[in-house]
């Protein structure tokens, strides 16, 4: 289908001379705990069920996570801990994913990054963060008559996310809406051919809040139940 053409093509993007340096750097020099793995070292692609009604979108992949497997949030401590609340919510047919072919299925649920390279210290620039965003707005174009709901991860991904849905045909208002953990906004349609779309934010699953407990178990789940809830 249309979304296995656009990872297709996104694979292959070069747009970013620093990122396609480090997530090819970092796949070179593999950690030692992965030495004798292949490392993706490419764009990530967005992953799940292309009728999804739900999408989670998180920050970048991470250097030994999904720049690893090519999968987003696989193989490492921030996947695990989404792609397990995603499963106790009913959006994920296991808890755990580890690689590309772990048997992983989403339910109506799409997850993708606001950035497809591993950026350095997990950072992307302004620039890269704006040259990236064409890969997000095709993306959402092609969910977009089913989509009801976004979840984002962390304050990076809930501005890029505004922007790309405000470009994509729904109405953001003015001043955005403000990110925190459990902030909620229904983004109403400029057009017939969009529904009307609830965003809720959620601090990121990266290890620094799941690890100090900024962000629980629970808290998450409450924020994909809330986005799957009529
Ligand atoms: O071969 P396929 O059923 O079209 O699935 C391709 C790919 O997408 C596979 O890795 C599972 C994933 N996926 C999913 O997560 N949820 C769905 O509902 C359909 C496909
Ligand atoms: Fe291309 Fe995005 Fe990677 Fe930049 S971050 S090289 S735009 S896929």
């Amino acid at each position: 289908g249309a979304l296995a053409e656009l990872a297709e093509q996104v694979s292959g993007c070069r747009a970013c001379p620093r990122l396609v340096a480090w997530r090819e750097e970092v796949a070179r020099t593999r950690r030692a705990s992965y030495a004798t793995q292949e490392y993706w070292g490419r764009p990530v692609p967005g992953f799940g069920d292309p009728e999804a009604e739900l999408l989670v979108l998180g920050l970048a992949p991470a250097a030994h996570g999904a720049n690893r497997t090519g999968r987003v949030f696989t193989g490492d401590r921030s996947g695990d801990f989404l792609f397990a609340a995603m499963h106790r919510v009913g959006l994920a047919n296991q808890a755990h994913s580890e690689s590309v072919d772990d048997g992983l299925r989403l339910h109506r649920t799409w997850v993708s990054a606001s950035v497809r390279c591993a950026p350095p210290a997990n950072r992307p620039t302004p620039q890269e963060r704006d040259t990236c965003a064409p890969w997000l707005d095709r993306e959402i174009d092609l969910l977009a008559p089913l989509l009801r709901s976004v979840v984002v991860l962390g304050g990076f991904g809930w501005g890029v996310g505004m922007t790309a849905l405000a470009r994509a045909g729904w109405v953001v208002p003015a001043p955005k809406p403000v990110f925190g953990h459990g902030a909620e906004v229904v983004l109403q349609p400029r057009g017939p051919s969009r529904r009307p779309l609830r965003v809720l934010g959620s601090y990121h699953v990266s290890q620094q809040n799941t690890f100090t407990g900024r962000l629980t178990p629970a808290m998450l789940d409450d924020v994909l139940r809330r986005a799957v809830e009529d």
